[in-house]
């Protein structure tokens, strides 16, 4: 099978990705002996520090791909987490193909954007060949969460050289106003989404919180989803420990 991200995310049954919030790298090695399809580092809502990324992407991945959610969509949360060596980013909070344009543009070096060449890993790693392969490898995705991203989600999809969309599930429900039961008016805006994305040949991921969910949404045609997550795990396990531990 081909190697990388954007191979994986036009591969059937799509790719079921493991998220990690809790900012530590050893958390993600002992995620990595399951062999996850994607690994996802949350740098918004997450722990994750500058130096932590550029840490947990010195691991061995195996061929792993990572995705770097992002805190925001400027060119310098952008250019870090690819100096880092994140295969893609992932930019919240999308509202309009000119700010989808302007991401696609902060991730690549010129003439096909304005990314700008330094970091650590690129250079120790042989800095000509990373610019050379730097535009096949990166793999760049917008949400959409918001009322107004999903208004203008036809023209979003649209936007050349962008590589996948991803639906926040819990903002997008705020933003509806239907936070935390997700009603119909939000399954409604899911699948105009995953339509939009179909119609331009985009794959298009979803926010998903157990792999049950995640194994049906990549049943429906989503090309992305999440099957679990550090925090989730944890808050899962310790009260199932206690538990256990009270009844033995
Ligand atoms: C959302 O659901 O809003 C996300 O950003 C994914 O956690
Ligand atoms: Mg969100």
């Amino acid at each position: 099978t081909e190697p990388g991200l954007k191979a994986a995310l036009r591969r059937k049954p799509g790719v079921g990705a493991f998220w990690f919030a809790l900012g530590a790298p050893v958390l993600v090695e002992i995620a990595l002996t399951a062999k996850p399809d994607c690994v996802i580092i949350d740098l918004q809502h997450g722990l994750w520090t500058r130096v932590s990324v550029e840490a947990v992407l010195g691991l061995d991945f195996g061929g792993v791909p990572t995705i770097a959610r992002l805190a925001d969509d400027t060119h310098t949360a952008i250019g870090a987490a690819l100096d880092a060596g994140v295969e893609g980013v992932l930019i919240p909070l999308v509202e309009s193909a000119a700010q989808a344009a302007a991401c696609v543009a902060a991730a690549h070096y010129p003439p096909h954007g304005h990314r700008s060449g330094g970091g650590i890993r690129p250079v120790i790693q042989g800095f000509p060949g990373h610019v050379a392969g730097a535009r096949a490898r990166t793999a760049v995705g917008i949400m959409i969460e918001t009322a107004a991203g999903v208004e203008a989600v036809e023209a979003i999809a649209a936007t050349p050289g962008l590589d996948f969309v991803f639906i926040g599930t819990n903002d997008l429900a705020i933003s509806l106003g239907c936070f935390p039961q997700a009603d119909a008016g939000h399954e409604a805006a899911c699948q105009r989404i995953l339509r939009a994305c179909q119609a331009v040949g985009v794959p298009c991921g979803i926010f998903t919180g157990n792999a049950t969910d995640a194994a049906r949404r990549l049943g429906e045609g989503y090309a992305l989803s999440v099957a679990a997550s550090d925090l989730g795990l944890a808050m899962a396990g310790f009260p199932a420990a206690k538990a256990a531990l009270t009844s033995a």
